[in-house]
């Protein structure tokens, strides 16, 4: 009789699962004990459970599957937490498995024990704890669906470590996925007079629409076709750039933080926003203020409880952002011919925020010119992983990302996140050229993942911006306390040694002399540390610099 540990693992396993990352933990022995066995999943030891979450998240971004984490009781929990919330706000499935105390020590407040109902409660789609092992198999079948169902997110499944050893007599329960839910046909036809008589429309692209891990039913062509047979400029939702050919003509931008004022104008001249797999949360929405009243909106979105929040749609469809392309794509499209000069302006629009200046600093290189490098060496197949901080922000505002390259980049915001998520892509495809860029506050929270890619030999080409300052904050602190520098500066490693020591090549770009050197670095195929000595006056406000 297989324990409930082994039912656990061969359900995933038949899901297509074939990797899950941990941190191993006492309390979850049984289910390592199952994986040891198992040649269809492959278990990556972690250095860190946010490190693993992330791993998690980064894997399911590529694959549409759910990331499986595994980690131990309390510790190890409140470290993946992270991972759960970048999971809920990227809309990633995430299946995190907990160890847990013995049952009989439930809710007595043992040694390491968390009332997982309670933690996770505000940040997982769901949680379930087993209390008896024939439970297993009917908890994580619906752990999985509840993770990929409707909008996907994070679920938490906590397994009592005895309860994990014990035989489980239930037997395996199929997966239950619905099959994506279609809109109305009296919706369709109403979206599409509503789209035929638009003269300014927008079409605005989010999650809905990374569908990563089917290549028949693909979301990302499925959003080009729609656009160009209803000629509908698209703009994506915050740090989803990797959805549409950004140097398509209908590429109009993206929603991010501080949009300019020019394009924020014009996009609130729409006569139609079609919100098409999206949330419409607050950065997307420029801080709740568009689509702004009297502007016509169609919301589509799959979960129904996202829909009329903030924002009365005229038509709000509980659907899939893909199924509902599918149902208009039976009807005739049409554009009136005014629509092709907004279309060209919000292009304009959307291009003269592209530009980064050239120039040389006293303390460094600006990070925008060494993104736009990476622009131009990023093979057409390239996967860009991203941490958070300033040296971010030219990824998303002025690059071109073309698909089937991808940018992981997380929703959340959470630093730590570029690391683990670059190892996590290096290890899923092989085959493509990754990147990372990270700062050097970043750098120091999760990079020990890297130890993961050299463990296995995935290479990845990491891009460290040590500008000795948490700059996204300090420039924040500047704007608002001037010349009062508090808890923003950083007193570094060596970052050259310390990449070294994990044996990574080492190459310092400390001027733009070194661009050739470094392009040539990132086209080369293999791993790579590039410790760029980053200038801080660069992004500083001008009356700091
Ligand atoms: C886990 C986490 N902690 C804190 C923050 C707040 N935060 C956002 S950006 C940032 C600074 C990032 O510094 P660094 O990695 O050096 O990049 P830089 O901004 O200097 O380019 C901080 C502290 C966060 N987003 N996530």
């Amino acid at each position: 009789m297989p324990t409930a540990a082994e039912r656990l693992i061969e359900f995933l396993a038949a899901q297509g699962v074939d990797r899950a990352f941990c941190v191993p933990g006492e309390s979850y022995i049984a289910l390592l004990d199952a994986l040891h066995a198992h040649n269809r999943v492959d278990l990556v030891t972690c250095r860190s459970e946010g490190g693993a979450g992330f791993m998690a998240v980064a894997d399911a971004k590529l694959t549409g599957r759910p990331g499986v984490a595994l980690v131990s009781r309390g510790p190890g929990a409140c470290n993946a937490s992270i991972a759960v919330h970048t999971a809920e706000q990227d809309a990633v499935p995430l299946i995190l498995l907990v160890g847990q105390v013995e049952k009989r020590d439930l809710r007595r407040n043992a040694f390491q024990e968390i009332d997982y109902q309670v933690m996770f409660r505000g940040i997982a789609k769901w949680i379930g704890e087993a209390t008896e092992p024939d439970q297993v198999p009917e908890l994580i079948a619906r752990a999985y669906a509840m993770a990929m169902g409707g909008v996907p997110g994070p679920v938490v499944l906590s397994l009592p470590e005895d309860v994990l050893a014990m035989e489980c007599r239930a037997p395996l329960l199929p997966a239950t996925l619905p099959a994506p839910l279609p809109p109305a046909p009296a919706d369709v036809a109403r979206l599409a007079a509503l789209l035929r008589e638009a003269e300014r429309p927008i079409l605005l692209a989010g999650h809905g629409l990374d569908t990563p891990g089917n290549p028949a039913d693909d979301g990302r062509a499925a959003l080009r076709r729609l656009a160009e047979a209803w000629q509908l400029p698209v703009a994506v939702s915050f740090r989803r750039q990797d959805l549409f050919p950004n140097d398509h003509p209908l590429y109009a931008g993206d929603l991010g933080l501080r949009n300019p004022d020019a394009q924020r104008a014009a996009f609130a001249e729409a006569d139609l926003v079609l919100a098409l797999g999206t949330r419409l949360t607050d950065i997307t929405t420029q801080g709740w203020s568009w689509p702004a009243p009297g502007q016509r909106l169609v919301h589509v979105c799959a979960d129904p409880r996202f829909l009329g929040w903030l924002f009365p749609a005229e038509l709000a469809i509980a659907a899939d952002a893909r199924a509902t392309i599918a149902a208009l794509a039976a009807t005739p499209p049409a554009a009136p011919a005014a629509r092709q000069g907004w279309i060209r302006r919000l292009r304009t629009l959307h291009l003269a925020d592209c530009e980064v200046a050239h120039g040389d600093h006293p303390d460094g290189v600006a990070f925008a010119e060494v993104a736009k490098l990476v622009e131009s060496v990023a093979a057409p197949n390239a996967i860009v992983t991203l941490d958070a901080g300033t040296f971010g922000a030219p990824f998303y505002r002025k690059l071109a990302w073309r698909p089937p390259q991808r940018l992981l980049a997380p929703v959340s915001g959470a630093m730590g996140f570029g690391v683990p998520a670059a190892v996590a892509a290096a290890l899923r495809c092989p085959d493509r050229p990754v990147i990372c860029a990270v700062g050097d506050g970043g750098a120091l929270m999760t990079s020990g993942e890297i130890a993961v890619a050299m463990a296995r030999g995935a290479s990845v080409k990491l891009l460290l911006s040590d500008n000795g300052s948490y700059a996204s904050i300090r420039i924040h602190q500047e704007k608002a306390h001037p010349g009062r520098v508090s808890g923003t500066t950083l007193e570094n490693p060596d970052f050259a040694q310390w990449c070294a020591a994990f044996r990574l090549p080492v190459l310092r770009v400390d001027s733009r002399a070194d661009f050739p050197r470094l392009a040539e670095a990132l086209r080369a195929p293999g791993p790579l540390a590039a410790v760029v000595r980053t200038s801080l006056q660069a992004v500083l406000p001008r009356s700091a610099a």
